[in-house]
């Protein structure tokens, strides 16, 4: 079952890559084609089908089955460009109609998917919430800065934000949603605005409708009415609506609270999965919800003349939760809370129009931690800060093919504070190659597998591949060295 769901995928992402290589079709507001979907009550896969017939190109033209990464963006990226990073909170890498979910409906992500580039190898730093929002805002793994609490950690403030980073360089800044990374009050408080967010409107942890634990820019709001990723949304839009007119580049971050628990959709978003269990119409209608704001986002964008200029990165935060009867990993090992794929791998999609003018799939690896170095190099910042990613505006330009460095992890479920190097489980992925690494007090165990002819991970092939396992672990147990003098050095 697991084979059969993947070579579907496989074959949902080359239609994707096929509808890029062909002429873009004349597509009405994003927003106007979800609402259309909703009456009809149409099906993720005839949306999907429906996009592809927008080409000239039909699906069963596919050649191959390999995703394949073919760019022709210009050789000089536009500089400074507006950026707009949206995250959604536990949704899984199975969980869009590109990847042709049995029930989620994501037509305004397929649409970014459509006209962009989408990865099929993107991983949350970590399995869970907190640390994974670190990684994006440092650049850093968050153990080295001390994030380890799967509860909610607290973002050191000797790290330099990327958020602050852009502020220095000329941006305007806001934060917009779910924080997750401090508390908004007491002695200890770490706020967006101490972060370097110029405009806030957040909430300390997850939120639902009705939630009345909103800030903004540090006075308490009345609770939300409307849908959390809508209201979220609106927020942002009129942040950048004002830094428009002031001719200044904007860094928006959209963190939302959609589809983690509890499940509360408002009554239009669930109407299409009305067929389902309560619990999964209000899990998809969160999740249809998130994909409407993407709609809003994206016809505002269009209608003030600046969606060409704007860079829109989207990914989840981790894997599926898994917690609705529906298969949120498509078939991999795992889920959050966990570093086989299933907890760290997750749907991203860049759109940017003026970058990214040759729409395409790629399956070179990358995550949450090449966001820092990247958006610095699209911004003309030179920070000389050692980061533990690196920058994709090589892989924007159509110059990197594989990845020159390996992505690690390291996540221990149980862990508050380190008490000693190598502590835990780690990963580290040198693609194809994912070495698993457990450190117990009974000692070290090691599981290597080869993600691209297995990327269920059920084949280990650590005691056939000796050589591949001591390189890996080798380079890894250094890193971690590395790690460990940051965290003790705190
Ligand atoms: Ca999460
Ligand atoms: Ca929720």
């Amino acid at each position: 079952m697991h084979k059969s769901y993947l070579f579907c995928l496989c074959l949902s992402l080359l239609s994707l890559f096929v509808i890029g290589c062909s002429n873009r079709p004349d597509t009405p507001p994003a927003q106007e084609q979800g609402r259309v979907e909703t009456e009809q009550n149409r099906t993720v896969t005839s949306v999907a089908t429906e996009i592809a017939q927008g080409t000239d190109v039909p699906p069963t033209a596919v050649p191959i089955i390999e995703p394949t990464a073919v760019v022709a963006a210009p050789s000089e990226l536009p500089a400074r460009p507006n950026i707009i990073l949206l995250m959604t909170d536990d949704q899984g890498w199975g969980e869009t109609g590109y990847m042709n979910h049995p029930h989620a409906l994501t037509p305004n992500l397929d649409q970014m998917a459509a006209n962009g580039l989408v990865f099929t190898h993107f991983y949350a730093t970590a399995p869970i919430c907190s640390p994974t929002r670190v990684s994006i805002l440092t650049g850093r793994h968050p153990y080295r800065t001390g994030c380890m609490d799967v509860m909610g950690c607290t973002l050191d403030t000797t790290e330099i934000t990327i958020a602050q980073q852009l502020q220095t360089a000329g941006y305007a800044t806001g934060h917009f949603g779910k924080w997750h990374i401090g508390r908004f009050g007491g002695r200890n408080a770490v706020t967006p605005g101490m972060s370097g967010f110029d405009t806030w409107v957040s909430a300390p942890r997850f939120f639902d409708i009705g939630d009345d634990t909103f800030v903004r820019n540090g006075t308490s709001i009345p609770p939300i009415e409307i849908d959390t990723s809508e209201f979220i949304v609106t927020e942002a839009l009129q942040f950048i609506e004002e830094n428009m007119a002031a001719d200044q580049p904007f860094f928006a971050v959209i963190w939302y609270a959609a589809p983690h628990t509890p499940w509360d959709a408002m009554p239009e978003d669930k109407a299409p999965f009305a067929d389902l269990s309560e619990d999964a119409q209000n899990y998809y209608g969160e999740l249809y919800g998130m994909d409407r704001s993407l709609g809003l986002l994206r016809s505002a964008l269009q209608e003030w003349g600046i969606a060409d200029n704007t860079v829109l990165w989207f990914n989840s935060d981790n894997g599926a939760a898994n917690r609705i009867p529906a298969d949120g990993v498509a078939g991999l090992s795992g889920q959050k809370g966990s570093l086989q794929e299933g907890g760290i791998r997750v749907p991203a999609v860049i759109e940017w129009p003026s970058g990214i003018t040759s729409r395409f799939v790629t399956d070179t690896p990358a995550g949450t931690l090449d966001i820092y170095p990247t958006l610095l190099e699209l911004a003309g910042i030179e920070s000389g800060l050692a980061l533990d990613g690196i920058s994709l505006v090589p892989l924007l330009k159509g110059e990197m093919e594989t990845r020159p460095v390996p992505i690690p992890f390291w996540y221990e479920r149980n862990l508050l504070e380190f008490t000693a190097q190598e502590l835990g489980t780690s990963v580290w992925l040198d693609y194809p190659y994912k070495l698993h690494k457990t450190v117990t007090a009974e000692g070290t165990h090691y599981e290597l597998y080869d993600l691209a002819a297995d990327p269920a991970e059920q084949n280990d092939l650590a005691a056939q591949e000796a050589e591949i396992v001591n390189r890996l672990a080798a380079a890894q147990t250094a890193w971690q060295a590395d790690v460990w003098q940051d965290f003790t050095s705190r």
